[in-house]
């Protein structure tokens, strides 16, 4: 990230805290009304990168803790894990209403599991989870009976079905 433009130093990281400082004034102007922009989590990327691997951290082990819940694992870029059925096109995983299920990711890639389908959120997507590093994790819990798409906003071919019963 960091290199060394020793010689022509001083204007250009003015100007690049200026631009740096313009995009977080629009970042906070757009920050109420919904989901982050392409810049703004790039620019929040490095610093929240501590903070949400504790965070999944203690996450991941009270899910641990708690009886019922479901891992799905991200690994190989696929949803996968002991719960889940990969004998179809699309890989399912059925559980009862009120199951947690706590997705972690396993790849060094970044990923994301999001309700929706082929890298497309849901247009009323009940979650959206990213999962930055190797080792995060988030979890939803579903509520309701019915089907539910699973995918990566980053990998459109994974995808998910969760089936809750
Ligand atoms: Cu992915």
């Amino acid at each position: 990230m960091q290199t060394e433009p020793l010689p022509v130093r001083r204007l250009p990281l003015s100007l690049a805290a200026l631009a740096g400082l313009i995009l977080l004034l629009a970042a906070c102007g757009n920050g109420a009304s919904g989901t982050p922009s392409a810049s703004e989590s790039a620019a929040a990327s490095s610093a929240a990168a501590s903070d949400s691997a504790e965070a999944s951290e203690s996450e991941a082990s009270e899910s641990e803790a708690a009886e019922g819940d479901v891992t799905v694992t991200l690994v190989g870029f696929a949803f996968t894990g002991d719960d889940v059925d990969t004998s179809g096109d699309v890989p399912t995983l059925t559980v009862p209403a009120g199951t947690r299920v706590v997705f972690v990711n396993e790849d060094a890639a970044r990923h994301t599991a999001t309700h929706g389908t082929d890298g497309a959120a849901d247009p009323a997507a009940a979650f959206d989870i990213n999962l930055g590093s190797s080792g995060a994790s988030g979890s939803f819990t579903f509520e309701e009976a019915g089907e539910f798409p699973v995918t990566c906003k980053v990998h459109p071919d994974m995808n998910l079905t969760v089936i809750v019963e």
